[in-house]
């Protein structure tokens, strides 16, 4: 099975706005829902208006529970947002939804400006300046040390893991993002290729936890990060990787700029055709676009050019190595 062309939805999107994600050839959606969405019928209900359009839902993730500051600070409600987790859970399992995502990263991605940038032609991109990162605050009333941030995830793991086997949702961990080891206080939970194997190990073998494999935050950091040729095929072939993110940066930390695929250093080529040649078979997107200008196609305006170039190359990646 090749990999699947993926576009993030929210349940407001128009009929118009899927239409046009499946004319692109795009059959595979990401549901981005709201809390109060995480019932069986909200979500049975969004599959079946998707299908009217011919679009499937791969995954489905709520951002409040994906990306949760009680669970990965250890916050005196932290056994109540992780009841709301593996509620979630069973609702997807219910809708045989396969994955949904976490990201260990209680105040989100961390970016210094979004602005027009040297490869952008006028489009707004997302800017980041390690040391402008580094220089800030604690982002908390304190700061948090590192076993405790792994001590707090391995606690949840024990308690979502025997969810996720049994309604057979898995977990699709992304990296820390920038792939800095703190940030504001916080220690990363995910900022190169060892911390995935810690995070595996933690998991005592359960499939359960996989991971996104950010092309993006692997180029962010560098060699730093870990040998992504050789990531991908590790990886793919332990069948940790749900989904993977393709985006290009102008350049490793310590300043990047998000940019098209073919204007970053990444050789974006190169890494597809070793996704494909490694029999990789997870959803792929494009993870960020430049900001969608106003009244203009919105975000799936923006995603529609990167997508199809990325769907270009993999197009090509297959045909080159036989698969196509
Ligand atoms: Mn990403």
């Amino acid at each position: 099975m090749s990999m699947r062309p993926q576009m993030p939805v929210r349940t407001a999107d128009r009929d118009e706005t899927l239409s046009f994600i499946r004319q692109m050839g795009v059959e595979n959606v990401s549901l981005m829902l709201k809390p109060e969405e995480l019932t069986y019928d909200q979500v049975a209900a969004q599959q079946e208006r998707l299908a009217k359009f011919g679009l499937t839902v791969s995954d489905a993730a709520c951002n409040e529970l994906q990306k949760n500051k009680s669970i990965h600070l250890n916050l005196p409600d932290r056994d109540q947002q992780i009841d709301r987790f593996n509620h979630m859970l069973r609702v997807l399992g219910k809708a045989k939804i396969p994955f949904t995502s976490i990201a260990w990263q209680p105040n989100g991605i961390l970016r210094t400006s979004h602005q027009v940038g040297k490869h952008t032609r006028g489009g707004i991109s997302a800017f980041c300046d390690q040391n402008e990162i580094l220089a800030r605050p604690d982002a908390e009333e304190r700061s948090y040390g590192e076993t405790e941030i792994w001590d707090n995830f391995q606690y949840f793991l024990d308690r979502v893991i025997p969810v996720a086997e049994e309604t057979g949702v898995r977990m699709a961990l992304h990296p820390n993002d920038p792939p800095l080891a703190c940030m504001a206080g916080i220690p990363s939970l995910i900022y190169n290729s060892e911390c995935y194997r810690k995070a595996f190990a933690m998991a005592h073998g359960s499939r359960a936890l996989g991971m996104k494999l950010c092309v993006g935050c692997w180029l962010e950091a560098g060699d730093a990060f870990g040998d992504l040729m050789k990531d991908i095929e590790e990886f793919c072939g332990d069948d940790r990787i749900l989904c993977v993110h393709f985006r290009n940066v102008d350049s490793p930390l310590p300043v990047f700029e998000e940019t098209l695929a073919e204007d970053g250093y990444g050789d974006m080529y190169g890494i597809m055709k070793q996704l494909v040649a490694c029999g990789c078979d997870a959803v792929i997107s494009i993870d960020h676009g430049f900001r969608p200008m106003e009244g203009f196609g919105g975000m799936a305006g923006s995603f529609a050019y990167p997508t199809g170039f990325m769907k270009g190359l993999m197009w090509a990646a297959e045909r080159e190595l036989g698969k196509r």
